[in-house]
């Protein structure tokens, strides 16, 4: 099983890189992929767009981020990509990328959680192109885990004329206000002014300084963060487009919770909809057709 397979230290984080992330909330790693690997993933999500597909999703919840040709040049979000490719599932289960996260979250054993395939053409004014500020634990209230992490993969290197992922700096370790109901909407669904104002507004009750990091990641590297840390990004100036997937990953221990809104609605993350069940009947997050194991340390 990959999960077995010895992988090179030098690529993984050392104690200080870990302290590091765990100070400030994000860690750039070594370069994990080769150069050929990352043109694989190019190359498998232009044949996606043009209708490729080794299975599909059986619905369309009607919170799944979910690009279609018809949709025109948006910013374009697709999940699940690691389920509908297995050309791109088999590059993202490579055994170092759980090795780099097990380190970095101190845990035995790394799930995949999600997978989204991104897409930033490059139109600077087009509004579906800035991230706004958010933390991805807010999608993730269904799970009991606070240690869940992040791989942010480009395709090509990736700088800020590009718009890459910015990291507000130590922000994993605020306590959070006005984290009411709309905080589980996706950021697509809400106003970025008003999102921008909340960041700013834990900032200041937590009395640090906004400090917006961007992460410049070459070709093969990526960006890891904590499930906490505020990240958003902004236009992409550079002229061509900013290909990438966002790696959704979750420790061994992660489970299935009930959560409901105030006023008693189940939160329902999309994994609710398709992943096997408990034997309690709940969802299963280690569904190995869409969650599967990335990394077990030996024991
Ligand atoms: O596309 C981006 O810049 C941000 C992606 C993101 O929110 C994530 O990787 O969690
Ligand atoms: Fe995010």
């Amino acid at each position: 099983m990959t999960a077995t397979i010895p992988v090179e230290e030098d690529l993984l984080p050392s104690e200080a890189d870990v302290r590091s992330y765990e100070e400030h909330g994000w860690y750039l790693s070594k370069k994990l992929l080769t150069d050929a690997e990352v043109d694989v993933l190019a190359a498998a999500s232009d044949a996606f767009y043009a209708g490729a597909r080794t299975r599909r999703l059986g619905k369309r919840p009607s919170t799944l981020a979910y690009w279609e040709p018809s949709h025109g040049p948006v910013q374009r979000h697709n999940d699940y990509i690691h389920y509908e490719s297995d050309t791109i599932g088999t590059i993202l289960r490579k055994p170092v990328i759980g090795a780099v996260a097990a380190r970095l979250a101190r845990a035995a054993e790394i799930r995949l959680f999600q997978s989204t395939l991104i897409y930033k053409p490059p139109r600077p004014e087009e509004p579906t192109n800035l991230v706004p500020w958010h933390f991805d634990l807010h999608y993730w209230q269904t799970c009991t885990s606070d240690r869940m992490l992040t791989a942010f993969i480009p395709f090509h290197d990736c700088d800020e004329e590009m718009g890459t992922i910015t990291m507000v700096d130590g922000s994993h370790r605020w306590t959070e206000i006005g984290g009411g109901d709309s905080t589980t909407r996706h950021f697509a669904h809400r106003d970025p002014a008003e999102l921008d104002q909340l960041v700013r507004d834990n900032a200041r009750h937590n009395g640090a300084e906004m400090r917006p990091v961007p992460m410049v990641i070459p070709k093969g590297h990526m960006s890891f963060h904590h499930c906490r840390t505020y990240h958003g990004s902004g236009a992409n100036r550079s002229g061509r487009p900013r290909r990438a997937i966002s790696l959704h990953l979750q420790d061994g221990e992660n489970r299935y919770r009930e959560y409901g809104l105030s006023d008693g609605t189940p939160v329902r993350y999309n994994h609710d909809h398709f992943v096997r069940r408990t034997p309690e009947g709940t969802p299963d997050y280690s569904d190995p057709d869409f969650c599967p194991v990335l990394w077990q340390s030996h024991r």
